[in-house]
């Protein structure tokens, strides 16, 4: 019988059914005990105030409201800031447009929503920052600004032949997943609370909420079953939300659920942080970088939050796929009078990136060469040229054959020829084409995140298997994935495994859901907690059947010992009646990393991805409207777990990376209000924004070459950066008209309105 393994294969999302009927439980599918109460919250109408009176009167007196609080209610730590302070959960100032400043509980979340309209606020309006540039002018930062250095770029600037200098900027983008923010509170005996919560990081909502009460963290139990997408949005903003909650629970002692209105949800949160780069290249006549100068701005919002982390993943992508050898980087994080950004897929990665491949395009439009062929000839190479400017040596560079075989696959060549000629052909109708690489850093950068946890139970009577562990499924398909790894390792079906919802109680003091790590963290401390119930299993057989070797292969039902084999559910009966413990507690974490953050040196990463792509776009001159009419993905996920899954993830990554570099744009009024707040008014990408053609594949010979599950590679938020291909095949298009003579001005968000005016810049240059 051939070994089924239940790994490399494309087995269907745990939930899918569950997903498209209608029958997943998210966090607002919980059923209520009686009595449960409804939240609602009231935030700032100022971006920068002094709130001389909040007068709640009218709330408190309004239907069917039963308790409001505010920061007097707040015994312990009021902020849900994650590394420093800074995210009051009530504030005695108000820092921005949408900042919540009290709550309440009602008969209904209707009834909840219109009360918390009728308070009456007086403010003194202080100015607000907002921009990046009025931030830089302020000198207004939220952390202390970066220096990171490599060789000598200034002097390798100055003795290049070539030398270009600009600035660039990429935009914010909303997370908008499809399940809101959401809590829901049950109060319990001895003052305990059981929080379910739409959250990447149920261990510090424990916390978090732990140091709001004063009370001890044994005391807080979170569970978070699934959630409806997330992209970063929940690895910290969901706080507030959940301590809120659990607040209104405390003083009503009723249940409380909290959902979001969406138009709350994206006034509240913080986004995708916006970046500002200033640049000085010097290079040879190939195109090839000397030296490097760049001054990196982002918006972080009122607050660190996560800021200081994910501007450090920017400086770690400033390379993307290139070797630098002189760089100076300054990094500036800017405070602004809007909400605090935070982590979305890619984490700053993707920005940095977008910053060096902006260079690269503007050094081939100025040499008139193919900017594939530039991207090309500055790559990281296998044996030389192979250290980052972060000083890690980088092992496992599959970037070239990745590019080289897209570029076959996808006739790159001769599709760029038939698109020139297109070009010259029509006058209004542009098209343009670009192939971008991608390697993304897989590790959090805060060492001591890179652990994970993992419980696994054995039942004796029918040998099916329970799974918990820190991983929080955001649809990625990571409970799928363990469960497949857990079958593959007990040589069980995957039907007779069952991973539960994930829950403080279980696996504690985890690590968010987030740099792409889950499954490879989470899925690697399962392995170790099935490791030892094997090793009790063949302790137990060993001394039984005095059997000398102990190693037992476990395949499909049957357990085999060197001279003896099993029945797996016969095993684990016979051992429970034989006193011998099914159940253990696994741990994992990350070997080789460490980092120096004040340095900015060593080795962050356990491993790189790798991926490129090619898109062609075609534009309307006249209007600024575009379409992708064709993408090419190849695509590094190792040897993956369940290619359907990963490509899943490719997929509607790149989906996702077109519309934060394309249709996707946040906008604010200069008083620091948010004008981009529903579907109305910001535009994701829908199914008819989706490539006409898609070709999207795995990478047939990815191999992690470190000891990472099966020897797989995440995917997650890589393939979110093979989008930078749409970007630069715009900027392509647009160059067409100038006869690919002259550098479009244009930056990120390509929307139609900033295509329309960099063809008409353009236009006057000709
Ligand atoms: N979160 C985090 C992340 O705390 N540290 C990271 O390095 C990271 N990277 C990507 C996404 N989330
Ligand atoms: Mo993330 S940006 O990995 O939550």
């Amino acid at each position: 019988m051939k070994k089924e393994t239940f790994i490399n294969e494309k087995i269907p999302h745990e939930s899918a059914i569950k997903h498209v009927s209608g029958k997943a439980h998210y966090t607002d599918d919980i059923p209520e005990p009686p009595g449960t109460l409804y939240g609602a919250i009231g935030w700032s109408k100022k971006a920068h105030a002094i709130i001389k009176k909040i007068n709640l009167d009218e709330v408190i007196k309004s239907e069917g409201v039963v308790a409001v609080v505010t920061a007097d209610d707040i015994i312990g730590r009021n902020d849900v800031g994650p590394v420093y302070d800074g995210d009051p959960i009530f504030p005695k100032k108000a820092e921005y447009y949408g900042q919540p400043l009290y709550a309440v509980a009602a008969t209904t979340t209707e009834l909840a929503r219109k009360a918390v309209l009728k308070a009456k606020i007086s403010y003194k309006t202080l100015k607000p920052i907002t921009t990046i540039q009025e931030a830089l002018k302020k000198k207004s930062f939220v952390l202390k600004e970066k220096v990171i250095k490599k060789g000598e770029a200034l002097k390798a600037i100055e003795n290049s032949p070539y030398y270009l200098k600009g600035n660039f900027t990429t935009g914010s983008q909303e997370h908008f997943a499809l399940e809101g923010q959401a809590a829901f509170v049950v109060p319990q005996e001895d003052n305990d609370f059981k929080v379910f919560s739409k959250t990447q990081h149920p261990s510090e909502t424990q916390q978090i909420i732990a140091k709001m009460l004063n009370q001890k963290s044994n005391t807080i139990t979170v569970e978070t079953r699934r959630l409806g997408g997330s992209f970063g949005g929940t690895e910290t903003q969901s706080f507030i939300f959940a301590a809120i909650c659990t607040l209104l629970s405390k003083k009503t002692k009723c249940a409380v659920k909290l959902r979001l209105d969406r138009d709350d949800d994206i006034i509240i949160t913080g986004k995708r942080h916006d970046f500002y780069s200033e640049y000085e290249v010097g290079f040879d006549e190939l195109g090839v970088i000397k030296g490097l100068k760049l001054k990196l701005a982002s918006r972080c919002g009122i607050s660190p939050d996560l800021s200081g982390a994910i501007n450090d993943r920017a400086l770690l992508h400033i390379d993307n796929a290139y070797y630098l050898e002189n760089v100076l980087v300054e990094n500036y994080l800017c405070k602004t009078n809007t909400a605090s950004n935070t982590a979305f897929r890619g984490f700053g990665g993707n920005q940095g990136m977008m910053a060096i491949e902006n260079i690269i395009d503007h050094i081939a439009t100025s040499l008139k060469k193919d900017s594939a062929e530039i991207r090309r000839r500055n790559f990281y190479q296998k044996k030389k040229k192979n250290i980052t400017h972060y000083n890690m040596k980088i092992e496992d560079n599959v970037m070239q054959e990745i590019f080289d075989q897209l570029i076959k696959s996808s006739n790159y060549k001769s599709r760029q020829l038939r698109i020139k000629k297109f070009n010259s052909e029509n006058k209004y109708i542009k098209k343009g084409i670009a192939l971008t690489p991608v390697k993304f850093g897989i590790s959090f950068t805060t060492w001591h995140l890179n652990q994970a946890g993992a419980l696994v139970h054995i039942y004796y009577n029918d040998g099916s298997v329970h799974v918990n562990t820190g991983a929080i499924e955001m649809g990625q398909g990571t409970y799928t994935k363990i469960a497949q790894l857990a079958a593959n390792a007990l040589g069980l079906p995957f039907s007779k495994i069952k991973v539960s919802a994930t829950r403080t109680d279980k696996v504690p003091n985890t690590s968010a859901s987030a740099a792409s790590s889950t499954t490879d963290l989470n899925g690697a401390a399962t392995l170790n907690a099935i490791s030892k119930i094997k090793m009790n299993l063949a302790a137990y057989v060993k001394r039984k059947y005095k059997i000398k070797n102990s190693e037992a292969v476990y395949e499909n039902g049957i357990v085999k010992f060197k001279g003896k084999s099993f029945r797996f559910n016969q095993l684990v009966k016979e051992a429970y009646l034989n006193r011998v413990s099914l159940s253990s507690s696994g741990f994992y974490t990350t070997p080789k990393i460490h980092f120096d953050k004040k340095k900015f040196k060593g080795r962050p990463f356990l491993y790189f991805c790798y991926s490129a792509a090619v898109s062609e776009v075609m534009i309307d001159t006249l209007t600024g409207e575009n379409k992708i009419l064709r993408a090419d993905i190849l695509h590094d996920a190792g040897k993956a777990i369940n290619p359907a899954i990963e490509m899943g993830q490719i997929e509607g990554g790149f989906v996702q990376g077109a519309g934060w570099l394309g249709c996707e744009e946040v906008n604010w009024k200069t008083n620091g209000q948010i004008t981009t707040h529903s579907p109305s008014t910001y535009k994701i990408p829908a199914v008819s924004d989706m490539p006409e053609k898609f070709n999207a594949e795995i990478f047939k010979k990815g191999k992690n070459i470190e000891n990472v599950i099966n020897k797989s590679k995440t995917t997650g938020e890589p393939p979110l950066m093979n989008a930078m291909s749409v970007f630069f095949a715009i900027k392509n298009a647009i160059s067409s008209i100038g006869n690919y003579n002259i550098n479009p001005n244009l930056n990120a968000p390509a929307t139609p309105e900033k295509i329309l005016m960099s063809i008409k810049k353009l236009k006057k240059n000709i």
